[in-house]
């Protein structure tokens, strides 16, 4: 792909592949640049951040951490997905949430995402600040999210996943993982697109983690450039997730600098956004890819030596 320069700041490049995330609170550039996207789980079981956050008040003062620390995003959770967390009612969900999400939209432009596939916490969350649906299941466990989706004109986040949440890791299996997962990612493009929300307003995923094997994330990374050329922008999730843990043989407080690895391969392979626990690290690892990736921007020249 050719770049004339980051200064022209068209809406598409000449692959038609797409620059910005428009939402809300302004652009998000996922071209030219790769955009980090700050974890805010506000819930009492998440494996590594679960139940830092009891209250709303450190719950905000940590997502304003995220902020200053360089995400492009905060993306807010109130239920554990991780394999055979409990699940939580709408109103359980919101209650963690909203507080969060107010209190973060008083004080910050920063996007918002709400990381749910429930379509009645995200029309809540959209109504109290939030900028980009993260539905975990790409619009398939609640049959009125496309509906919510295209009626708000917010941005979605389609995520791959094999099986559900409860019975994920339980033997995944796959013929061909990478082909497998963008053939679905490809057809949930197109039900987003039936449904009517717009061509640059959909996010995909590969979901690593979810209903995959050690061997399944790996070969999905190696993969990536083929989710790529569905034309667009990727997010990869791996911030200490458990193949990171397998591969060094950490704990989850442990799997800081194997995440940055993974961040600046995915960022070198396609991927436009990461999602990641820790921003400024992440952001200073991702920065250094993003220079091999796309080159200097300017005022970034610096002598040599
Ligand atoms: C087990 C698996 C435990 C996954 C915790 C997690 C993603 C996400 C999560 C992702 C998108 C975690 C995750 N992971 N949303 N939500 N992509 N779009 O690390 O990879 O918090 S939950």
């Amino acid at each position: 792909m050719i770049f004339t320069g980051m200064s022209e700041q068209k809406a598409q490049d000449s692959t038609g592949a797409l620059r910005f995330l428009a939402t809300r609170h302004g652009n998000i550039v996922v071209d030219g640049r790769t955009a980090i996207m700050g974890v805010l789980n506000v819930t009492p079981d998440s494996f590594y951040d679960g139940g830092r956050r009891l209250s709303p008040e450190k719950a905000i003062a940590d997502g304003l951490e995220l902020a200053a620390a360089g995400a492009d995003i905060i993306d807010v959770g109130g239920e554990s997905t991780r394999p055979g967390a409990a699940a939580v009612s709408e109103k359980q969900e919101l209650d963690r949430v909203l507080p969060v999400i107010r209190g973060l939209r008083q004080a910050l432009r920063t996007p918002i995402s709400i990381d749910t596939y429930k379509s009645a916490v995200a029309r809540v969350a959209v109504s109290e600040g939030a900028d980009i649906v993260n539905d975990i299941s790409a619009l398939r466990f609640d049959p009125a999210m496309a509906a919510l989706v295209a009626e708000e004109k917010v941005p979605v986040i389609l995520m791959h996943m094999q099986g559900t949440p409860r019975t994920m890791q339980i033997k995944p299996s796959y013929g061909d993982v990478v082909s497998e997962v963008r053939d679905f990612l490809a057809t949930q493009v197109r039900y987003a697109l039936s449904s009517g929300i717009e061509p640059e307003k959909i996010v995909i995923d590969p979901g690593i983690g979810f209903g995959k094997t050690i061997e399944h994330n790996l070969t999905l990374m190696r993969g990536l450039p083929e989710l790529s050329i569905l034309g667009q922008p990727l997010l990869v999730g791996a911030s200490r997730k458990a193949f990171i843990g397998k591969i060094l043989n950490v704990t989850p407080d442990e799997r800081l600098e194997g995440s940055l690895a993974v961040a600046v391969a995915a960022v070198l392979a396609g991927a436009n956004i990461i999602r990641a626990h820790d921003v400024k690290e992440t952001r200073r690892a991702v920065n250094i890819a993003d220079a091999i990736r796309y080159g200097l921007r300017s005022g970034e020249e610096k002598h040599d030596g």
